[in-house]
């Protein structure tokens, strides 16, 4: 059983909100157990049935906003504003879902014989191990269970160690909604424990996790021996262009909120802007100012504009960060500092937004993910020496450019390497209707949301009917009649 408890920790404050089990391997078998019981009626169930639950969720979602939003100030720190967010992108991916109960396409097409009839359909694959982080605690959730549950499979959920009460509300919420006991299940707790004895039980045949790219490595081989099929979506180093014809106030309110929204805690984060050198003086002087004016404070304060990080070995990596970029020989324009809470209440992980100026693409600063909020400006003199830059890195999830000149646009949105690119917005705002994940060492090809999400937790099947009495070969009874030269 449990190998004891852990404290979920406000990070406004320090305020210990409540304990939690720490899940052993054998909780992880027992939830795994009852998931792969589940399944078996689960999978029966008509997918419009599953689909209703879904809407049911959705309608609970939104009668419980303001408490959920409220709840993500206090476990997770992001602001109001964003925090209803979160919960509104769960409520849009629940109602998507619940729709694709009715929909769940495959195909049909013709057969090369005569009286035969064919087609696929898309088979539930059975108990998913769902691993979610703490940035997005509600809308992630439901981006890997709600598409998971409405084709037919069973959950384990894992959520992060720093938000386990927003799952534990988030799964009630779906028990309420309809969905049968078994159905979805929690473990809490550490990666290396409930995680690691997730990825690697026999009984459950797909993974989806969000999180750092080291875990994702670590996830892929150990799910390796049983060839488990496996959704990752990993880091970003996310880089916003701006082109000597943008509108730089334009670019810099889509820096601030891409930098600095959920203090820079999102893997879509822009954590570069690479700037034409004949704009970069204006832009520089605009986005510090920017900066500077934003107030740091308790996500529930509706004056704060920046929320803390989520606890302390966060701010201490991007303080290294901090460091690493001064040693490299970047210019801090301003933050680079922990900082007290400017609003009520005491405590708190708050750091300064942070701002580099003169960066180089291959510093350290403008190549590896730091989950804050810390952004580098690069300064370069061309549209190509922009694309080259932008994609000078690892990872490939989001990217941006802000300019007034369409056929610079298109060459971008053809040549940045990234799963997502932005034309005259910042890197962030995705919407639930189209695919996201990134390229490179982002994910491992797969997507979230959207028609995407469908492939991660169904296989196809293809059937064929063939209803001429008689045995009909293909590739050899039909080649009678010879096809046109
Ligand atoms: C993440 O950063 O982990 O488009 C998810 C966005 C949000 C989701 C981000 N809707 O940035």
């Amino acid at each position: 059983m449990a190998t004891g408890t852990f404290e979920s920790v406000a990070p406004a404050t320090g305020e210990v909100l409540g304990s939690f089990p720490r899940s052993s391997a054998a909780d992880v078998d027992g939830a795994v157990a009852k998931a792969k019981a589940a399944f078996e009626d689960w999978r029966l169930v008509p997918a419009p049935e599953r689909g209703n639950i879904l809407f049911r969720f959705a309608e609970l979602l939104r009668a419980h906003k303001d408490e959920l939003a409220d709840l993500m100030t206090r476990e997770m720190g992001k602001v109001k504003a964003e925090a209803g967010g979160d919960v509104q992108e769960a409520i849009d991916m629940s109602y998507y879902m619940g729709g694709e109960g009715r929909r769940l396409f495959g195909h049909t097409t013709p057969s090369e014989l005569r009286d035969k009839f064919m087609m696929s359909v898309r088979m539930p694959v059975g108990v998913v191990g769902a691993i979610t982080p703490w940035n997005f605690p509600i809308a992630i959730p439901s981006w890997k269970l709600t598409p998971a549950l409405v084709c037919g499979n069973t959950v384990v959920l894992k959520p992060a160690e720093d938000t386990p009460l927003l799952a534990d509300r988030f799964v009630q919420l779906l028990e309420e909604a309809g969905v049968p006991d078994g159905v979805v299940n929690v473990v809490h707790g550490y990666g290396e424990e409930a995680g690691d004895a997730l990825v690697r039980h026999p009984d459950v045949p797909v993974i989806t996790f969000t999180g750092s790219r080291e875990t994702g490595i670590a996830v892929t081989k150990a799910a390796a021996d049983l060839l488990k099929h496996v959704h990752l979506e990993l880091g970003g180093k996310n880089a916003i262009i701006v082109m000597d014809d943008a509108d730089v106030d334009l670019a810099v309110n889509g820096i601030v909120w891409s930098a600095f929204g959920t203090s820079g805690q999102r893997c879509t984060a822009a954590s570069r802007v690479i700037v034409h050198r004949s704009v970069y003086h204006d832009l520089q002087t605009k986005l510090v100012a920017a900066a500077e004016r934003l107030k740091l404070g308790p996500g529930w304060e509706d004056e704060t504009d920046v929320g803390p990080l989520i606890n302390r070995a966060a701010l201490d990596k991007v303080h290294s960060y901090t460091e690493i970029g001064k040693d490299e020989g970047a210019k801090l324009l301003t933050g680079g500092e922990a900082a007290a809470n400017e609003g009520d209440g005491g405590g708190g992980f708050y750091y300064r937004p942070t701002v580099f100026g003169d960066a180089q693409p291959g510093m350290r600063i403008a190549q590896e993910e730091i989950f804050g909020p810390t952004t580098a400006l690069i300064p370069v003199d061309s549209f190509e020496e922009a694309v080259a830059a932008a994609n000078s890195v690892r990872y490939g999830l989001s990217s941006s450019i802000f300019t007034r000149d369409v056929n610079r646009a298109f060459r971008a949105m053809r040549d940045l390497q990234s799963g997502i690119t932005y034309v005259n917005a910042g890197t962030t705002g995705a919407e639930v209707h189209l695919p996201f994940g990134g390229t490179k060492e982002t994910g491992n090809g797969h997507r979230e949301a959207g028609q995407a999400a469908l492939d991660v937790f169904t296989e196809w099947k293809s059937i064929y009917v063939d209803y001429s009495g008689k045995l009909q070969r293909a590739q050899i009874d039909n080649q009678e009649r010879p096809a046109a030269r």
